[in-house]
């Protein structure tokens, strides 16, 4: 039987990564478009890929950038492939605040870009759209569990960009008959999450602390609620969506929800650290009841012009119709993020 043809923008980040390797697993020959940049970003990936002169030729790079669209349509007339995913954007919702113009060119466009190449393909093929939607399209939205039918009111240039990419996925699919999904994903982490996330950046700086490589973690809003869930298992309900019979919009989220000071608190306890919170001014500082160290502080810097205060899922369409569920709890997921980060210490 002739292999599918998977084609990933974004193939360099944490969920381009657990993506390829589960449609290598998958028989799939992956292709991934990787942006041109001064140092290396193939990090994530390097244990996969091979030089083509070696033979791997189920997984291959291709230089692209969703902010041109010559090398957009390029890549995907040249690949033809079968399915399509598209995880490029500008993904940092602080940063977003930062460069919003490169943020809606991204995050916001480049969908535009891509579907208007599989719209217009040189040779005529029913590719299949896949758009990494994000459930900070909900932002202060007062429902409390958000579902596929929940108002957005996006609170940040990315999630305003999201929005637009939502909406001309579903424009694509009505005006056009494209088989096109969005995945309205909750936010999923792992070992693999980029630095300066706020799970990641925790469970490093704890983890060097712990080790005497650093003093304190600078840290912004603790009260922020957030729905965690683990990568690996989020890039399975992509490929779901893709396989059904219809085009469709899903939620995904494990339905539980944390603090951002939870979070500190359960990483902490992992390693053995046992805090203090106090308040002093403003701002709270937590102590290592150990030493009285301090060892986090709050700092005005990380703090955004608006805040969303609290994402809650609830993914039952995606568990009835894609029987997609998440394999790994909140606890496992810090678990493993520990592990990993107390290796890469050593
Ligand atoms: P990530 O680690 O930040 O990866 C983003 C990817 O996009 C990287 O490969 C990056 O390349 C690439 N990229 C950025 N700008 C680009 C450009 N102009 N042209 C081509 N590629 C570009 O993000 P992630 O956590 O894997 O998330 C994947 C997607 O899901 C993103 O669209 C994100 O917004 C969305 N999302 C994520 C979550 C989450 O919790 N993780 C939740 C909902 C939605 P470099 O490696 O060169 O930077
Ligand atoms: O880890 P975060 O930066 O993730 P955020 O903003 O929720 O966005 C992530 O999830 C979205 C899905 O909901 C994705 F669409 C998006 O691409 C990205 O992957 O921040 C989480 C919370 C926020 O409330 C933030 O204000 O943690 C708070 N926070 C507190 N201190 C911090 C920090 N966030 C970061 N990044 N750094 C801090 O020092």
């Amino acid at each position: 039987m002739k292999k599918k043809i998977a084609l990933i923008f974004g193939v360099t980040g944490q969920d381009g990564s657990y993506l390829s390797r589960f449609l290598l697993k998958k028989n799939y020959v992956v292709h991934g478009v990787k942006r041109r940049s001064s140092s290396l970003n193939t990090d994530r990936i390097d244990d996969i890929y091979q030089e083509p002169w070696i033979g791997n030729k189920k997984f291959i790079l291709h230089y692209g950038d969703i902010t041109d669209s010559n090398s957009v349509s390029k890549v995907i007339n040249e690949v033809l492939p079968d399915e399509v995913y598209n995880l490029a954007a500008q993904s940092h919702v602080g940063v977003s605040f930062m460069i919003p113009e490169y943020t809606s060119n991204s995050t916001g466009l480049g969908s535009l870009r891509i579907l208007e190449t599989i719209r217009n393909l040189k040779k005529k093929k029913n590719i299949k759209y896949y758009q990494a939607g994000s459930s900070e399209l909900f932002g202060s939205s007062k429902q409390k569990k958000k579902n596929e039918k929940t108002i957005f009111h996006p609170r940040s240039p990315y999630a305003v960009a999201k929005l637009y990419s939502h909406w001309i996925t579903i424009n694509y699919r009505e005006a056009y008959n494209i088989f096109a999904c969005n995945g309205i994903l909750f936010n999923h982490e792992s070992p693999k999450r980029g630095e300066t996330f706020v799970t990641k950046k925790i469970v490093r700086a704890l983890c060097r602390i712990k080790k005497n490589k650093q003093k304190t973690l600078y840290i912004g809003n603790l009260n922020a609620k957030r729905d965690w869930g683990h990568a690996e298992d989020y890039v399975e309900a992509m490929w779901k969506m893709l396989q059904k019979k219809k085009p469709d919009d899903y939620v995904i989220a494990t339905g539980k929800q944390y603090t951002v000071k939870q979070f500190i608190n359960i990483t902490a306890k992992k390693l053995g650290i046992s805090l203090k919170w106090e308040k002093k001014g403003k701002f709270y500082l937590a102590k290592n009841k150990k030493n009285n160290n301090i060892i986090v502080k709050q700092d005005r810097k990380y703090f955004r012009a608006a805040e969303v205060d609290d994402l809650l899922g609830d993914s039952s369409k995606a568990r009835k119709q894609l029987n997609w569920r998440p394999k790994r709890d909140f606890n496992k997921l810090i678990e493993e993020m520990v592990v990993e980060e107390m290796k890469f210490l050593n």
